[in-house]
């Protein structure tokens, strides 16, 4: 991409000249609008014009740690400055992928504005420098907003963006009015045609293979290697537990949540665009705020304390019923209140207020890390060490409360303080202060087991730290009736359930509800998820066919 201008036709100097002229004048002059009106060989330039730009700063930004991503930057602009009720919908339409949707959205919209560039720089050449270097400044306003990068280094990738895009572009559309016009000789035109196609190849290629090289490169600085050789203390592997109820009917119930969520398929939701890499050989834990002495402690320290293990269902408070925002895990720590007595909370520190190394914050009653309910600052998940984006190196995990009060990812900070003068991320932007749990069945399966006549209704119920007493299924509005329950890991777990359903051929409709372990029925009055989680029974349609 090293022409800026027109590819050089030497035996057609004039012509060339010419069109040059033609175009050089145009801007000034509407009654040449015609002469160069946006053709699709103008759009299809400016979309790949605009890919080679994004391509080239990912591309940067992949070969050196500290230059940033523009795409991630404005990404967590965006998700930083969205209105609330925007970033629930993100949440509520997209779930775990909603960052996978965000940034192809920003891919989208930035390739169409592309077209729209090419357009206009068809008219006009400066269009393109002037209007690339608009975006770049979004992308690095962007960058020097985002707490995770040092803004400064995202100027070299916008300056390639720029460079690259407009370089593209001017080439690009050369070789497409070459090509278009109608006073040169066919060979000429036939030149612009080769090298249109030529050249669009390329820079598609180049548009697809710069960030593909570039994401690949920036694995380098992941924190994965540092995170495989983290050991755990040894304990028992949750499989051990799964193994022991390996006997009970639901481990062989097709479609059935297993009793604990792997890894892999635990769902993931926080407002980080990019996963924050946190090299744990300097990171530390402070506790501070109302206490007798600061305590700040290595993550070998907190490793080495880590010995306390907890079952512990996880749910987040954008969960809507029957969804599938919700995981249980076997989760290695430390014990919230041990690193808490360390410190010596003081009276006012009565709110437990955490912050993230991204600046995410929380916070929940000090009183509940007391009650005797699993709290911990965890360091292990399922027998491995944290997931990067579960949280490595360290997380709060706290039984019975939403994530979005209480499980603070990439632990940085606990603050003891008092409970109205902090609030967390969430609490201004339309969720309730406090999030306990509200209980939940879902159905996860109603079908005909295969050369039977029974359906499996099946599914998991949970109320954390009050446990799961009761599952009831409602059969076409007919009466409750008591499903067989699984295992109860501890009250701070979901329960798997299921019935055998027999009736009549045709499709019909079937409703959950669950008894917490107080004798609480779930209620069925339908609330949304915000301010403080959603309700009612999930209900499923299945047909049987004999
Ligand atoms: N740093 C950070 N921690 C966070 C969040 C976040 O946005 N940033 N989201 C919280 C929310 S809303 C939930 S539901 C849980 C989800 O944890 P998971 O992604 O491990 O399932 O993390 C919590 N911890
Ligand atoms: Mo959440």
């Amino acid at each position: 991409m090293t022409s800026p201008r027109f590819p050089t036709i030497t035996y057609m100097a004039d012509t060339t000249a010419e069109l040059a002229d033609t175009n050089s004048s145009s801007p000034d002059d509407a009654s040449t609008d015609e002469v160069v009106a946006p053709t699709m060989a103008h759009r299809v330039s400016g979309v790949i014009a605009a890919g080679v730009a994004l391509g080239a700063a990912e591309l940067l930004s992949g070969v050196f740690e500290r230059i940033p991503s523009l795409v991630e930057s404005v990404g967590q602009a965006v998700i930083n400055l969205s209105p609330a009720p925007m970033v629930r919908f993100g949440i509520s339409a997209f779930g775990t992928n909603d960052k996978p949707a965000l940034a192809i959205g920003i891919v989208v919209i930035s390739l169409l504005l592309g077209g729209m560039l090419g357009a206009a720089t068809a008219k006009r050449r400066m269009v393109a420098p002037v209007a690339l270097g608009a975006f770049a400044l979004v992308g690095l306003a962007a960058a020097v907003y985002d707490t995770l990068t040092s803004g400064g280094w995202a100027i070299p990738a916008c300056l390639a963006a720029v460079a690259a895009g407009t370089a593209t572009l001017w080439w690009l559309l050369a070789a497409a009015e070459l090509r278009a016009s109608t006073d040169i000789p066919a060979a000429v035109a036939a030149e612009g045609r080769r090298r249109f196609v030529l050249g669009s190849a390329a820079g598609l290629g180049a548009a697809v293979a710069f960030p593909v090289i570039g994401r690949q490169l920036s694995n380098r600085f992941s924190v994965e290697s540092a995170r495989a050789d983290v050991e755990l203390a040894t304990t028992a592997a949750p499989q051990a537990a799964a193994v022991a109820v390996a006997v009970d009917p639901a481990s062989d119930i097709e479609g059935l949540s297993t009793l604990y969520t792997s890894n892999s398929s635990f769902y993931r939701i926080d407002t980080a665009f990019t996963t924050p890499q946190v090299d744990p050989a300097t990171w530390t834990l402070k506790i501070e705020g109302a206490v007798d002495q600061e305590v700040e402690i290595t993550f070998d320290e907190l490793v080495s304390m880590a010995t306390t293990e907890a079952d512990v269902t996880l749910s987040c408070v954008s969960n809507r019923v029957g969804g599938g925002l919700v995981g249980n895990a076997q989760w290695l720590g430390v014990p919230l209140t041990d690193l808490l007595d360390e410190a010596g909370v003081q009276p006012e520190g009565n709110q437990i207020f955490s912050r993230s190394v991204d600046g995410w914050t929380c916070g929940f009653p000090t009183s509940l890390a007391y009650d005797g309910r699993s709290a911990l600052v965890a360091v292990g998940m399922n027998g491995e060490p944290l997931p990067v984006a579960h949280g490595f190196p360290a997380r709060l995990v706290i039984a019975g409360l939403y994530g979005y009060v209480s499980a603070t990812k990439w632990l940085e900070r606990i603050t003891l303080t008092d409970w109205d003068s902090n609030d967390g991320y969430w609490i201004p932007r339309g969720w309730s202060k406090e999030g306990p749990i509200k209980t939940q069945a879902r159905i996860d399966t109603a079908s005909q087991r295969s050369g039977t006549d029974i359906v499996s209704v099946a599914g998991v119920a949970w109320a954390p730290t009050r446990g799961i007493s009761k599952v009831e299924l409602s059969f076409d509005q007919g009466p409750w009736v008591e499903t067989e329950l699984g295992p109860a890991l501890s009250e701070e777990t979901w329960r798997q359930w299921w019935y055998d359903w027999t009736g009549a051929i045709g499709s019909h409709e079937v409703r959950v509800r669950a008894t917490d372990g107080t004798g609480a029925v779930q209620t069925s009055e339908v609330q949304q998820p915000a301010p403080n989680g959603a309700t009612g029974n999930h209900e499923v349609q299945f047909s049987y066919n004999a």
